[in-house]
């Protein structure tokens, strides 16, 4: 499930990094956190299953200034994080080891993967995939032991930046403390947020941060119902901290230095829940997520079904200006000639054979088994018109994504298909070529079968196949065979020849004629299907289908059918949510 998180997260990206509307954008980006977000949280449910030490680890998170990082002093009555008037100030993901070895948390660098571990110096500017970690060394009475982090902020401009070492704190927290202040406890950011969590079921704490004397009964009850507007889950406590002007730094209330150690304890149920929260959240979001991927889908198979009808019609030319043409179709009249050849005509044969052996080793191999079947290919109508017919089907296809850009929503997708198609047409074309070519030759030995069936049904009538080695007709088709053979005439002409006509009637009205049909109409329907099999199924259709895997940028998420159904599969699996169990 993390690796398909991961490939729909990349999905996300990639559509980001390109043109797009800006409400399609804004979605995309919400999308893409909750991503980041459910990955982190999974990430953390491999951490719970390891062998790690896996201390508790709370994270103190809210917008820029609101004393983050001074409420982490507080707490851990130690200056250990950064403070400062500055917005944005802190940048990384900042954990403190309290009550714990630094060795205790070993195993945190698994679950932050590509993110470096700081200890102690700086990390590279403008580098935010860091994150520090580091050991308190006072015991404080406010806190159990556990990592208690300070966060970067959410909200201010330069966030964007560090965003997801926030939200990768955020999914490893099993206590949240939210620290607001006065000026920024209504920002929609914050509740985003805190509504973006809310499947985690983390225990909460709130900060009301840098309040002032006799404002705190209008502002709890307005942050109760800002939280009762996003979240269905009971107002969690709230800590109020008064401004304090002289020192500059919040005072942890009398009274509730305890609070703390009373909401960690609820923190260790919910571990045990992890598997069945991680299925609960990728749950409540999966429909969306999944959106633009079906979407993809639904262009993929518009596209496949754009190539088929090509082929189909593609096909159609092929059968209408070939096999079923008078004057084109040639194959039949090439196994004729083949039969002449097995005939063995008294006086021609001696000379098909003298042909053959004129030509010496190794001429004679090569004319024997590829040369003669070129020169068929290369003079024949056949290879010519499925050339031609590629060639239409390609600018059609052009054509067609032509008129699908500008009208579609999805615009951008079938543009990238049409320029990869524009790029690939000339190697299209020259690979076409290259198989119909091969097609060609290997499709003689089809062709030399259909005449040595003919011939073994012409020796069961020793009569006819006596009569016919002596007629003219027989003759006259023998050398226009004869000439085919030693390179003086193409296949095509084979067609137009009077002498193979004449041979064609002939046998076509003899005992044999329906025979004869039965052959050739077998022959061509194994043509046609070979055509049709490996030339514009495994070459064409398989090429052309690929293309838009091959667009680049890529088109989108390239997430197959098959990948989706298995992460689906996973998703409602019980056994899933029972993994801890
Ligand atoms: N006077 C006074 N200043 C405070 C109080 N709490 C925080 N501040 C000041 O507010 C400023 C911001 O505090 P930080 O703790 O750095 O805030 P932050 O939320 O960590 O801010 P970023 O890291 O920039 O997101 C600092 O100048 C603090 O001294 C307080 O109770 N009283
Ligand atoms: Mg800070």
């Amino acid at each position: 499930m993390l690796e398909f998180i991961q490939k729909l997260k990349q999905g996300y990206q990639n559509c980001l990094s390109q043109s797009g509307s800006d409400s399609q954008k804004s979605h995309y980006s919400h999308y893409l956190d909750q991503l980041l977000l459910a990955e982190a949280f999974i990430r953390k449910g491999i951490w719970l299953s390891s062998q790690d030490p896996k201390p508790l680890q709370i994270a103190v998170v809210g917008p820029t200034q609101a004393g983050k990082s001074s409420i982490v002093n507080v707490l851990l009555e130690a200056e250990l994080a950064g403070v400062s008037p500055l917005a944005g100030y802190t940048v990384h993901p900042h954990g403190i080891c309290h009550r714990l070895e630094l060795n205790d948390c070993a195993g945190l660098q698994n679950y932050f993967g590509r993110f470096e571990q700081l200890s102690g110096g700086q990390p590279v500017a403008g580098r935010y995939d860091c994150y520090h970690l580091a050991a308190s060394p006072h015991y404080s009475r406010y806190l159990p032991p556990c990592v208690l982090w300070d966060t970067p902020d959410f909200d201010s401009i330069d966030a964007v930046n560090y965003r997801e070492g926030v939200i990768r704190t955020l999914a490893l927290a099993d206590v949240i403390i939210l620290a607001v202040s006065k000026e920024k406890y209504a920002d929609q950011s914050v509740w985003d947020m805190m509504k973006a969590v809310e499947a985690l079921q983390q225990p909460t704490l709130i900060c009301l941060n840098k309040l002032a004397e006799g404002t705190e009964s209008l502002l709890l009850s307005s942050l109760q119902d800002k939280w009762r507007q996003v979240r269905q889950d009971a107002f969690p406590e709230v800590i109020l901290l008064h401004y304090q002007k002289p020192t500059g730094r919040p005072l942890w209330p009398e009274g509730q230095e305890r609070i703390l150690l009373q909401i960690a304890d609820k923190a260790e149920p919910n571990r045990k829940k992890q598997a069945r929260l991680e299925q609960a959240f990728l749950q409540q979001h999966w429909q969306n997520w999944l959106q633009p991927v079906l979407t993809e889908h639904q262009l993929l198979a518009d596209w496949q079904a754009m190539v088929e009808q090509a082929l189909e019609q593609g096909l159609k030319h092929y059968r209408r200006d070939f096999l079923d043409h008078p004057y084109h179709y040639e194959t039949f009249q090439y196994a004729l000639t083949e039969l002449l050849n097995l005939l063995e005509l008294p006086g021609i044969a001696g000379i098909l054979a003298g042909t053959r052996r004129v030509l010496t080793w190794p001429f004679r191999q090569l004319m024997k088994l590829g040369g003669k079947r070129r020169h068929i290919a290369d003079t024949s109508h056949e290879v010519a018109l499925l050339n031609q017919i590629a060639g239409h089907l390609l600018i059609q296809l052009a054509d067609k994504l032509l008129d699908k850009t500008g009208h579609d929503d999805y615009n951008r997708w079938w543009q990238s298909i049409n320029s990869t198609l524009r790029s690939q047409r000339a190697s299209l074309q020259q690979d076409f070529a290259a198989a119909a070519n091969q097609y060609h030759q290997d499709f003689q030995y089809e062709v030399e079968q259909a005449a040595r069936q003919l011939y073994q049904k012409l020796q069961e009538q020793p009569l006819m196949l006596n009569s016919l080695r002596a007629t003219r007709v027989t003759a006259d088709a023998a050398a226009i065979a004869l000439a085919l053979h030693t390179g003086g005439i193409g296949l095509h002409d084979l067609v137009i020849a009077p002498a193979m006509l004449s041979l064609t009637s002939l046998l076509a009205e003899s005992a044999i004629g329906s025979y004869v049909h039965k052959v050739e109409a077998s022959l061509k329907q194994r043509q046609f299907d070979t055509v049709q099999q490996q030339l514009f199924i495994a070459h064409l259709q398989a090429r052309l289908l690929q293309l838009p895997e091959q667009t680049l940028p890529p088109a989108a998420f390239n997430i197959s059918k098959a990948q989706l159904d298995a992460a689906e599969l996973k998703l409602k699996d019980k056994r899933h949510g029972l993994r801890l169990f």
